[in-house]
């Protein structure tokens, strides 16, 4: 099974995470775009787990204490030679404050991550074709009240998230 632990947004976040995606794609010969409903934040990938340890990663997600924080998209970026675009985090203390706090929960437990250095961001597309260099973009922020354990599979060819655990913010 196959588990990350993100934070998804809210429909006006989400709204203006498409407005970028289709200006993007607006300025793409082709591409791999991000569909609405699975436009995330990674805080954690944990990779492939044995289904029998679901129940210790829900244990650790209760266990993850943070109160409600701003989160800001503010720029846009590239991996991967440029064929990766992401909308990037203003990366404050409340976001890697949390972010530190489950990876090192979960390292406590046994469960390896890959140990790169964290950079928020959200993944607009793959596998883009553009002439496009990233452009300027106006900030919007949403106030994060709930972290998800998020299970993705394939179901009939088409990536798909679905959150299995919820962790609320202290208010
Ligand atoms: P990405 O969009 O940059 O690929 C589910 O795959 C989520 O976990 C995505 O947000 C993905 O980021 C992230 N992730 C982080 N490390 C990953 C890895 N080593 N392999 C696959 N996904 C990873």
């Amino acid at each position: 099974m196959r588990l990350f632990i993100a934070i998804n947004f809210n429909d006006e976040t989400r709204s203006r995470l498409l407005a970028l995606r289709d200006e993007l794609r607006g300025k793409s010969l082709s591409g791999n775009f991000t569909a609405p409903e699975n436009l995330h934040l990674t805080l954690v990938f944990i990779g492939e787990v044995n289904p029998k340890k679901v129940d210790k990663i829900k244990a650790i997600m209760d266990t993850v204490t943070f109160a409600p924080f701003t989160a800001t998209v503010e720029r846009l970026g590239t991996f991967s030679r440029g064929t990766l675009w992401w909308a990037g985090l203003r990366d404050g203390n409340p976001l890697k404050d949390l972010q530190r706090e489950i990876e090192h929960k979960l390292a406590l437990c046994g469960f390896e991550m890959d140990g790169r250095k964290y950079s928020p961001h959200i993944t607009l597309g793959r596998e883009v074709v553009t002439d496009a260099k990233p452009w300027n973009i106006k900030p919007f922020s949403e106030m994060v009240t709930t972290i998800e354990l998020m299970k993705s599979e394939r179901i009939s060819g088409k990536l798909t998230y679905t959150a299995i655990d919820t962790r609320r913010a202290i208010i």
